[in-house]
């Protein structure tokens, strides 16, 4: 047999071999590979919240992995078919259809994948930044600057101290905590490591001394961008105990990769004891 055998064959119409190879081939790696994406390569979780994320991120892949698939099959299909035509005389759609069927297919895909993003997680959004903070919540201010985190507690009185840029020292007063307010002076301020009480919830008020951090801690699927000038809060349960790596995820110079630091998430009774001690 020579390859012009081949040739002939598929030309009557029926399904060469190796073009059905070809075929499964394609859909064999398609598939292997959507299931590669989707096994589990998230840190293990431990927010509450967190739950909702990996269902948005799990959703989207599914579903853009499964339009990706349908949409091969389709075009290996079309392929397939105007290969079995000695020539192609006419057009299968008026310009018109295909416009309409281009832009149709765009909208529903688009509804598929931003349509479910959006269901799952919008909740998410409203339990990360919106919901009501209760009272025996844990409100920790985090510093960003370059290139470490500074955790700060208000301690017994609840009431953060003053801060003022002009006094920041990167050695010994990194966010520049004014010792002439008197709610600064039981204030804890605290480098590199976040303790927090697990089972309760935690409000981080986010700020910046310098440029551009994001704050990110993966097992607690907690990331966000800290601005300076801006305060954001993020707000979240931890429901599990352990010492989770903090990064900073967003380059903010030539230290960005050893921007590290670690949020301890304990006990409460843990938790009170060491704010105790940091306060003696
Ligand atoms: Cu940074």
């Amino acid at each position: 047999m020579t390859a012009d055998d081949s040739v002939t064959r598929s030309d009557s119409g029926r399904w060469s071999a190796e073009g059905m190879a070809l075929g499964a081939l394609f859909v064999l790696v398609g598939l292997l590979g959507v299931a590669y994406g989707a096994r589990s390569w998230f840190p293990e979780l431990a927010s509450r919240h967190g739950a909702g994320i990996d269902a948005m991120l799990n959703y989207l892949l599914v579903s853009t992995g499964g339009l990706f698939l349908v949409g091969h099959l389709v075009l290996g299909l079309f392929i397939w078919q105007g290969s079995r035509r000695q020539r192609v005389s006419r057009r299968s759609a008026t310009p018109r259809a295909e416009r309409r069927l281009s832009v149709g297919l765009g909208m529903l895909m688009a509804l598929i994948a931003e349509g479910g993003v959006l269901a799952i997680g919008i909740p998410v959004w409203g339990e990360y930044y919106m919901s009501d903070t209760p009272d025996d919540a844990v409100v920790i201010e985090v510093t960003g600057t370059q290139f470490m985190w500074h955790a700060r507690y208000p301690g017994p009185d609840g009431q953060f101290g003053r801060l003022r840029p002009e006094l920041i020292d990167s050695a010994s007063n990194p966010i520049g905590l004014d010792a002439d307010d008197r709610r600064a002076a039981d204030d804890v301020v605290w480098t590199g490591e976040v303790y927090a009480p697990v089972d309760r919830t935690i409000l981080i008020r986010l700020r910046s001394t310098d440029v551009i951090h994001s704050f990110f801690v993966p097992s607690l699927r907690v990331k966000q961008d800290v601005v300076p000038g801006m305060t954001p809060d993020v707000q979240f349960v931890a429901t599990r105990e352990g010492r989770f790596d903090i990064a900073c995820a967003e380059l903010c110079g030539l230290g960005h990769y050893r921007m590290q630091g670690f949020f301890n998430v304990v006990t409460d009774t843990e938790f009170d004891r060491w704010l105790r001690e940091q306060g003696s």
